[in-house]
């Protein structure tokens, strides 16, 4: 039979794309981001460039993505700006440089905030796909992100149809879109597993401008694997949940977890596994890392509803055999409900995020290099912290060797205000900030957390510093940056 459906390569699809055109990317993280269209549409700008045209398009996506989409236009300096939250080394580099204008924002808020017309609309959603139909049923694969709100805004539609990842996905999928204020209603997620809206993306069929048929693995990277400091982390973490439930500040079923991105989160999980007095569990997070997977299996996870599965080829591949089991375990939504502010407070999430940086107060830098260099952005970070029933942040006690201490005086760049953040867990211990003025907070961090080669600086620069509400010392708060700036060794910094 015929297909009404629009097929066609690659190229031809990148070529209805012009310079100044905004597109919104599916997908979350690596997974489930198109792959085959953006490196096409990075080849196109740099033949433009070649023939000294400009050309340079408008970003938005879910969260972070694939080297073949970030990193393959930041490289053809095809991006003119870009948000919500990114990870790519290259464009890092292209943003830190000051060649593209990023703004980094709360990953629930961007749906919302295109609807409400904040930020000019995309033109075009590019969306990775495992099914589409004639009739406009979409349906994701491993990573959501803003593809249903991407499909309702844009002016058109290009589909890459994935082959490597099965059309058995179909139904992993709970895609809901809230109404915009004033009436929107109650977003009817009760408990952690509730389904609440379609198993796909229902759009007008003449959006559909291309279908592009690709086969490709998915680019999400392995996890490191866990070390003694890791490790250190994920238990302190573990042990505090297990003291809290032991005190009946956590009900004896436990409380649904949200776990953030990268290495240390990856290794805090696999601790709550092993930990025998925490009951199996359930997640409502944003990134589905390998840890759940393995925890699922083992029936230590019992549900998980996440945003993206970004585990690894070798966790996917596991996923996919056995499609049955994890259907039953895992829902992926939109970012606006994986994230969503009302959700996280009605159901109590135990948020488990990482710093890159912390201060005394319990202020918290997720995104900042010495207040001035990206990382990556809060991402998730916010939505869930502020909303939880227990916000935690996790940290290595140092970076670079031991060469900086990731708790200072004060922080270079604040993303989460000590009013937000109630623990902090390094290798060393647990500080419970939970109901303490700014000078106790300020101990208790000291005492547990910081490490034991930069406790007596710290304990220094508070006792010279002026006897306020907050001891903060406007003169040096920042010294221990600048002895890394100016010696590359906050060791050096003198208070
Ligand atoms: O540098 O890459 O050169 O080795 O920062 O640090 O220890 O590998 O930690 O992979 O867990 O990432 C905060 C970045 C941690 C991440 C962050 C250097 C360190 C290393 C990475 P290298 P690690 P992780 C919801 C939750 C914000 C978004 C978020 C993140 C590199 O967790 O992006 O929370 N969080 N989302 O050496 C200078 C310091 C440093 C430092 C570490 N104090 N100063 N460099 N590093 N501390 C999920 C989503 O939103 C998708």
């Amino acid at each position: 039979m015929e297909t009404k459906l629009p097929f066609m390569t690659a190229d031809e699809a990148a070529a209805y794309v012009n310079n100044g055109d905004i597109i919104g990317f599916g997908g979350f993280t690596p997974a489930g981001c198109p792959k085959d269209v953006p490196t096409a549409i990075a080849k196109r700008a740099e033949a433009m460039h070649a023939e000294g045209k400009e050309f340079k398009i408008g970003m938005y996506t879910g969260a972070s993505s694939g080297d073949s989409l970030d990193g393959a236009l930041a490289r053809a300096k095809a991006i003119s700006f870009r948000t919500p939250y990114q990870s790519n080394k290259d464009l890092r580099n292209a943003l830190n440089g000051g060649e593209v204008d990023y703004f980094d924002m709360h990953l629930s808020h961007l749906a919302q905030e295109l609807r409400y017309g904040f930020m000019p609309k995309p033109k075009f959603a590019i969306i990775e796909a495992c099914c589409v139909t004639e009739e406009g049923e979409i349906v994701p694969t491993t990573g959501v992100g803003n593809a249903p709100t991407f499909c309702n805004i844009a002016d058109h539609i290009i589909v890459e149809l994935n082959e490597a990842i099965p059309a058995t996905m179909k139904g992993m999928h709970d895609l809901y879109e809230p109404q915009d204020p004033p009436c929107r209603e109650a977003i009817p997620v009760y408990s952690v597993s509730d389904r609440i809206g379609a198993d796909c993306i229902k759009v007008d069929p003449k959006k559909i401008l291309a279908v592009v048929k690709t086969n490709r693995p998915n680019e999400v990277g392995g996890f490191a694997p866990t070390d003694e400091v890791t490790n250190k982390i994920g238990e302190n973490v573990a042990t505090f949940l297990e003291n809290e439930m032991k005190a009946g500040r956590i009900p004896a079923s436990f409380l649904p977890i949200q776990s953030g991105v990268g290495n240390i989160a990856n290794a805090v999980l696999g601790a709550l596994g092993q930990n025998p007095n925490i009951p199996a569990f359930e997640m409502y997070t944003e990134v589905i890392q390998d840890a759940v997977i393995d925890l699922m299996k083992k029936g230590d996870v019992k549900f998980a509803s996440g945003c993206s599965l970004t585990i690894s080829a070798e966790k996917l591949a596991e996923v996919f055999a056995d499609m049955d089991f994890f259907k039953q375990r895992v829902v992926l939504r939109p970012q606006e409900i994986s994230n969503n502010p009302e959700v996280a407070r009605r159901l109590g999430l135990i948020t488990i995020n990482t710093a890159l940086e912390a201060d005394i107060f319990g202020n918290i830098n997720s995104t900042h290099v010495l207040g001035t260099k990206m990382m990556n952005g809060l991402g998730g970070s916010g939505d869930f912290t502020r909303n939880a029933y227990i916000s935690i942040f996790t940290t290595p006690s140092t970076a670079k060797d031991g060469k900086i201490s990731a708790i200072v005086p004060y922080v270079s760049h604040m993303d989460h205000s000590e009013h937000s953040v109630k623990v902090l867990i390094t290798e060393h211990g647990v500080a419970d900030l939970r109901g303490k003025s700014p000078r106790q907070r300020a101990e208790a961090i000291i005492e547990n957390c910081v490490a034991p080669e930069y406790r007596d600086m710290m304990r220094e620069y508070l006792d010279k510093a002026p006897k306020g509400h907050t001891p903060l010392n406007l003169d040096n708060c920042f010294a221990m940056h600048k002895a890394f700036a100016e010696t590359g060794d906050m060791h050096n910094a003198k208070f």
